[in-house]
């Protein structure tokens, strides 16, 4: 946890910690709430990513000479000719944007803008300055699985190998008094967020065993708010799955309720429960698939990026103090593209390579492996959320 993390940590801490590579779990209780926090600082900042300055907290958490050189082409003395592709779910604003920019800057990276708004995509990569070559545009709109298909069908008639896909994009939807759907008919924000990258991730997994890249990735983008075992995560209303029976009823509102665990519609519930189903599936990717195909599964809670098209839908007082309540007062604010240094370095930094890890980082914006709640690491309801959601999106 962002606020947690940074003031448990002496305030010289800096190149030794991260050396050192080593975990410790601290015990501590803020408003009452208490957290486990799981750190280890395994960072290697790529050169190119150091070069271009991409996040400026990660450049200056690797200013000491004591880090070791790490020569991205060569993670495992293999020569990689080519560069690597990326698509990124959710490209056209934001955390997507601002990692889609960070990767693309290196030069190492195509970058695939999976995103449902063609034009507001190819504007967005034209007004953050990234170059042609280095990035497509294609069409996803995660709220239809049709889509999802489509864009999975698409890509593949591109003939690029695919390296590394990021589960970016979101909605959430905190002022809704009546749920919404997708055009499947399920519950618009968990539809969006967990099963349509659910659907997309299955689909592309095959894609993904079959690259040759020295590395190859699934970041699924989690969050703070999800985890009950932080401060953000008690904020009402708490994230919580139940027993899945809203979810296995359909999440249609008519013959089942429109959230997780069967309750009345809640818009802040939901997204937080759908940020709780990208943080299980990552996790039981992992069990399924790490040893088999060598992927890294991979999770992460990118900072408070407070000032994102995320809270589009808040009332404006909200958009208003948000910000500075972040920036001032919890200080757990990221700006886009600090936040966008982050994701990229999940993408692309060689030594991040631990799958099943959710990733989070402290003050002076170094990675560590943090600890997710109870029910964001629950394993039997992971099992039973892959099985139900598969069934959802027609895999079962
Ligand atoms: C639910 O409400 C809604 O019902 C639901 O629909 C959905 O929107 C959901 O999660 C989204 O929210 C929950 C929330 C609404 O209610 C609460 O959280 C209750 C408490 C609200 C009280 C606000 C007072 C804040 C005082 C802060 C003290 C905390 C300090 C913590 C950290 C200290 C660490 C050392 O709440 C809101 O909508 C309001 C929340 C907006 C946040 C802004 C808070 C105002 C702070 C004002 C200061 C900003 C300026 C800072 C400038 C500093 C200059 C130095
Ligand atoms: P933004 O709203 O800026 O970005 C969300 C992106 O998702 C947009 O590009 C949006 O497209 C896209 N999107 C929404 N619905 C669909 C859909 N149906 N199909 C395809 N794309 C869609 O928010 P953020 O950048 O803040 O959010 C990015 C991720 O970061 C999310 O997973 C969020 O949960 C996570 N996160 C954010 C935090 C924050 O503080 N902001 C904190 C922790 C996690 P369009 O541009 O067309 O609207
Ligand atoms: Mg939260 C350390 C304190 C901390 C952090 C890191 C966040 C992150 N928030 C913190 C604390 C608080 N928040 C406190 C004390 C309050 C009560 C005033 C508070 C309130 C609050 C609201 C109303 N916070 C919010 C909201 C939202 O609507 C956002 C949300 O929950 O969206 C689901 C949100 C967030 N707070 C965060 C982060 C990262 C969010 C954005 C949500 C996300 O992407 O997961």
């Amino acid at each position: 946890m962002a606020l947690q993390a940074a003031s448990s940590l002496p305030p010289t801490i800096s190149i030794h910690k991260e050396a050192k590579s080593n975990a410790c779990l601290k015990e501590t209780t803020l408003f009452g709430v208490p957290f486990s926090t799981h750190f280890s600082f395994p960072l290697h900042l790529t050169q190119e990513l150091r070069k271009k300055g991409v996040a400026a907290g990660i450049v200056r958490a690797q200013t000491a000479a004591t880090t070791p050189a790490v020569d991205r082409a060569a993670p495992q003395g293999k020569k990689t000719l080519r560069k690597g592709n990326v698509i990124i779910t959710g490209a056209s604003s934001g955390l997507g944007l601002a990692t889609a920019k960070a990767l693309a800057e290196t030069g190492e990276w195509h970058v695939i803008m999976a995103c449902r708004n063609f034009l507001k995509a190819e504007k967005a990569a034209k007004s953050v300055g990234i170059t042609k070559e280095n990035y497509s545009v294609m069409h996803l709109d995660l709220a239809s699985l049709e889509s999802v298909r489509q864009f999975a069908n698409t890509f593949r008639r591109s003939g690029r190998p695919l390296d590394a896909l990021v589960c970016n994009a979101a909605v959430y939807l905190p002022t809704a008094k009546e749920p919404t759907y997708t055009a499947e008919g399920f519950e618009l924000s968990v539809g969006t967020n967990h099963l349509g990258h659910f659907l997309l991730a299955r689909l592309l997994l095959d894609d993904l065993k079959q690259s040759d890249y020295p590395y190859k990735r699934l970041i699924i983008v989690g969050s703070i708010t999800g985890n009950t075992n932080t401060l953000a995560g008690n904020v009402p209303p708490k994230a919580n799955l139940g027993d899945l029976r809203g979810l296995a009823g359909g999440l249609n509102g008519i013959q089942s309720s429109a959230m997780i665990d069967g309750g009345d519609f809640d818009g802040a519930k939901a997204y937080k429960d759908s940020k709780v189903c990208n943080m299980l599936t990552m996790q039981e990717f992992h069990r399924r698939y790490h040893e088999e195909t060598g992927i890294t599964f991979a999770s992460l809670y990118p900072g408070c990026i407070a000032t994102t098209g995320l809270f589009r839908e808040h009332i404006p007082l909200f958009r208003l103090l948000f910000p500075p309540f972040q920036k001032y007062i919890t200080k757990g604010y990221v700006s886009e593209e600090e936040a966008g240094g982050r994701l990229a370095q999940v993408v692309s930094d060689p030594s991040l390579t631990k799958s099943g890890v959710y990733w989070s980082w402290n003050k002076n914006s170094e990675s560590f492996e943090n600890q997710l709640s109870k029910e964001a690491s629950d394993a039997e309801k992971a099992r039973k959320l892959w099985e139900v959601s598969e069934k959802l999106v027609g895999l079962a």
